[in-house]
């Protein structure tokens, strides 16, 4: 980015790109599939009806847009964690007008045995797991080393296109077959995002101290239906659930905003992920790169078709753009 950046509280160039992602309005969709991985993403834009509008940014933050049974979508790739989320949410936003739809596809570990290496799982709520960063700093400090909040919701309606699009690839692809581990399709499960793939994952690094022995065991005995874990959904429900609230006026801790009129352009954000096992956790088995291959080619269609059919209001489209 070398032009200069106005405003430190939401800074963007003088033609008005967001700082990270590099974007400016008209060159992303309303229809969002984001992914961690820049290779997937390049794949998932093969299918666009022609050569897609790429920008990559200087922070790493990659988008595609183009359209998709005519239809204008952006495949994002944003790489990892809650802050990756994070930028991603808030500074799309500014470059859209109206309803965004945004569809997480990832990876993801899995709690459960039954839920198997090459299941695909589309959760209807994530809780967030992180670091009490106090109580591996403080002396006799009375909290738990791990916060585990409570699920936050998808968008149901988009939860139930994503799920029922997705079960019907799962079976039409027979996506079971030729494996030795069961690998279902569920729909009905919650995801834990934790901020780190390593400690709040549970997973044990004899160089860190990081108290981490029973925290698999804590998660699922405290979130009801929690089956994966990976590192972005939540920030995507939460972030979803914040606007929404802001759409109807409310939840601000600025009096003067308390009253204040919704962003005149904006509209909902509505999300939704689709969750791909790469981990079993209690096996410990890894996903094969050719299993990946496979897995992400229908699964990502699957997100395509979803986004492709799902309905958003004509006012609350984008009307300027770089497909018209
Ligand atoms: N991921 C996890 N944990 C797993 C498997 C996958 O966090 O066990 C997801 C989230 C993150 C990336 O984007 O994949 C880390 O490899």
């Amino acid at each position: 980015m070398k032009d200069e950046l106005k405003d430190a509280n939401f800074p963007t160039t003088a033609d008005k790109r967001v700082y990270h992602l590099g974007l400016k309005k008209g060159e992303v969709a309303n229809r969002m599939l984001v992914v961690g991985d820049s290779g997937r993403a390049r794949m998932l834009a093969e299918n666009f009806d022609s050569q897609p509008f790429h920008l990559r940014s200087d922070r790493g933050f990659e988008c595609y847009t183009g359209t998709y049974n005519k239809t204008p979508i952006s495949v994002l790739a944003i790489g990892m964690g809650f802050s990756a989320m994070d930028f991603l949410v808030r500074e799309a936003r500014a470059c859209v007008d109206g309803d965004m739809v945004v569809i997480r596809m990832g990876s993801c570990g899995s709690l459960n045995p039954d839920v198997g290496v090459g299941s695909t799982v589309t959760p209807v709520a994530a809780c967030a797991v992180t670091s009490d960063y106090d109580y591996f700093t403080q002396e006799d400090y009375a909290g738990e080393p791990y916060r585990i909040s409570k699920p936050v919701a998808a968008d149901p309606d988009l939860h139930q296109a994503l799920f029922s699009t997705v079960k019907e690839a799962h079976e039409f692809n027979n996506a079971d077959a030729g494996t030795d581990a069961p690998s279902p399709c569920l729909g009905d499960i919650v995801n834990a995002s934790a901020d780190s793939f390593y400690s709040s994952q549970g997973r044990i690094d004899p160089s860190f101290a990081d108290t981490n022995t029973t925290l698999l065991q804590n998660i699922i005995d405290r979130v009801p239906n929690v089956t994966t874990l990976e590192m972005e959904t939540h920030q995507l429900f939460f972030l979803a659930h914040l606007a929404n609230k802001r759409q109807e006026g409310t939840g601000t801790d600025q009096p003067t905003m308390q009253n204040a009129p919704k962003p005149p352009t904006h509209g909902k954000i509505r999300a939704a992920a689709v969750q791909m096992v790469f981990a079993a956790r209690a096996s410990r088995a890894f996903i094969s790169p050719a299993q990946v291959k496979q897995l992400q080619t229908w699964v990502g269609r699957a997100c395509l078709d979803t986004l492709a059919a799902f309905h958003i209001p004509v006012e609350a489209t984008q009307t300027d753009g770089i497909w018209n």
